[in-house]
């Protein structure tokens, strides 16, 4: 494998030793005729381009094949290379970037971008030489659902932080975002039929801030925006559990039909919806009916987890009814690990996160099919501290170094599990101790590519030692694109 600093690491790549493509002045992007999303993809990567090396780089639909100094993305016209594999071939005259669908051809985009100096991320003007390295690139993920859940609940992040976000999501080719809306702490999106959700529910957060909500305009523009990254928004809405700012928004929904008073706490497993009190499914009908509307994804994220109060024929009718709720909106339900006591259709995803406890429970309903998105907190949970210096973060699963967040494989992590029960791998990122932008990315930030190139790479193309090095790479990139990270010693940063 040639010294390129790529991550994740892609299947294949091979190196034409002292062989560049300098973009200049005449270089032009050339994307396939007719193919909107395929032209997307060349004007995004223009636009990042653009910004720092001044070139013009325009973007213009081919008119023959693979002419001299281009950047040309072609479609291959056949399912050869899957939904989000690319080719990338560059000769001293052109770079080609072939793939089946659009997804690949932005996939093969971000490859492209990590092949550049670092400095190509600059939102200004820089010196250069803009190269590429000759050479032949082939790759494919090796898992459909590569995410990272933000928790917009315990403290509210804008529009504009979660697109951030986003775009660290896309450089690393990850594949889904996983929006935590909803938790005692704060209800985050407005709904229309149950307005004083977002009004009251979502008027403060941990510590007594003044919290935040998204307009359903806002979300839909930040689905939008994650959708044009071929990034999948999938929304949670955590129930029964989790629930205080619904329970202070909407008496009804309390067995006892008194409000709670709005909670800025850390404690979690006190709230609980009313589970079989009518209300409460009139309220999930709606709820879950607005928010069917705004998802374009199949997947609605359903919580589930960690409740206290209910007991486990109350929990686990309550889980079957939602599925079905979740499912007669068009939907198909994901939840925390929890929903394995349920009985689960075979459509519904549970995500592992608890190492603790439930792996009998999971085991039994992979047996019947269900497939699993895997959070081991004690390897993906990027709000854990890194050390015993870390000032921000939580430790409950212990400290989670690079090391860890890299040193896993899906298909032996849980015994009793194999590759194809996996979906994929999500690093959820909790916010009780995260108080702005900066803090989510120095927590993210170098722990996500990790579990991204878990996520992405084949097992015979990673290795520890080979990671650390890629990776210290791109401290330069974060810090051109104006974003923190966390010096972790265990990454010879230059
Ligand atoms: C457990 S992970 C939770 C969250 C907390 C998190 C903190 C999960 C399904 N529930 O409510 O924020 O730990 O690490």
């Amino acid at each position: 494998m040639p010294s390129w600093a790529i991550v994740p690491a892609p299947v294949s790549a091979e190196a034409a030793e002292g062989t560049w493509f300098t973009l200049g002045p005449a270089t032009r992007i050339l994307t396939p005729p007719g193919a909107a999303a395929a032209a997307a993809a060349g004007e995004q990567l223009a636009a990042v381009l653009r910004r720092s090396t001044g070139l013009p780089l325009p973007v213009s639909a081919a008119a023959a094949a693979t002419p001299g100094d281009a950047i040309s993305l072609e479609l291959t016209g056949d399912g050869r290379l899957g939904e989000e594999g690319y080719e990338l071939a560059v000769t001293g005259e052109s770079a080609t970037l072939r793939a089946s669908r659009p997804a690949g051809l932005f996939m093969g985009t971000q490859t492209l971008r990590q092949l550049l100096p670092a400095a190509v991320e600059a939102p200004t003007g820089r010196p250069g030489p803009w190269r590429l390295p000759g050479g032949r690139i082939a790759d494919r993920p090796r898992f459909a659902w590569r995410g990272a859940m933000l928790d917009v609940a315990r403290h509210f992040f804008t529009v504009a932080e979660v697109k951030r976000f986003i775009d660290l999501l896309a450089l690393y080719k990850l594949n889904v975002l996983h929006l935590h809306l909803t938790d005692d702490q704060g209800w985050r999106l407005a709904i229309h039929s149950r307005p004083r959700l977002a009004g009251h529910g979502g008027s403060t957060q941990v510590g007594g801030g003044p919290g935040g909500h998204y307009t359903q305009d806002q979300y839909a523009e930040l689905v939008a925006y994650a959708r044009d990254r071929h990034i999948t928004v999938v929304p949670e809405i955590d129930m029964p559990g989790h629930t205080n700012a619904a329970l202070a928004s909407y008496a009804e929904l309390s067995c006892d039909g008194r409000p709670r008073e709005l909670y800025t706490g850390t404690e979690v497993g006190f709230s609980s919806l009313c589970v079989d009190a009518p209300a409460t499914w009139r309220f999930l009908d709606e709820v879950l009916g607005e928010l069917a509307a705004l998802t374009p994804g199949p997947f609605i994220h359903v919580g589930g987890d960690e409740v206290q109060t209910l007991s486990d024929r109350q929990y686990g009718s309550f889980v079957e009814r939602v599925q079905e709720l979740v499912r007669s909106h068009g939907n198909r339900a994901i939840g925390w690990q929890e929903i394995a006591k349920a009985r689960l259709q075979p459509t519904t995803v549970a995500q592992w996160w608890d190492p603790r406890s439930g792996a009998d429970a999971i085991r039994a309903a992979v047996r019947q099919g269900t497939k699993l998105v895997l959070s081991p907190a004690p390897m993906t949970y990027l709000d854990m501290k890194y050390d015993r210096h870390t000032d921000l973060g939580l430790a409950w699963a212990g400290h989670v170094e690079v090391a860890d967040a890299y040193g896993w494989d899906p298909s032996t992590v849980l015994e009793g599990v194999g590759e194809d029960d996996v979906l994929g791998v999500e690093a959820p990122l909790w916010s009780e101790t995260l108080r702005s932008i900066a803090d989510v990315e120095r927590m993210t930030l170098p722990r996500l590519p990790a579990v991204a190139e878990v996520g992405w790479s084949p097992a015979d193309a990673r290795d520890w030692d080979g990671f650390r090095r890629r990776l210290a790479a791109h401290g330069p990139r974060w810090s051109a694109m104006g974003v923190g990270y966390h010096r972790s010693p265990q990454v010879p940063w230059s």
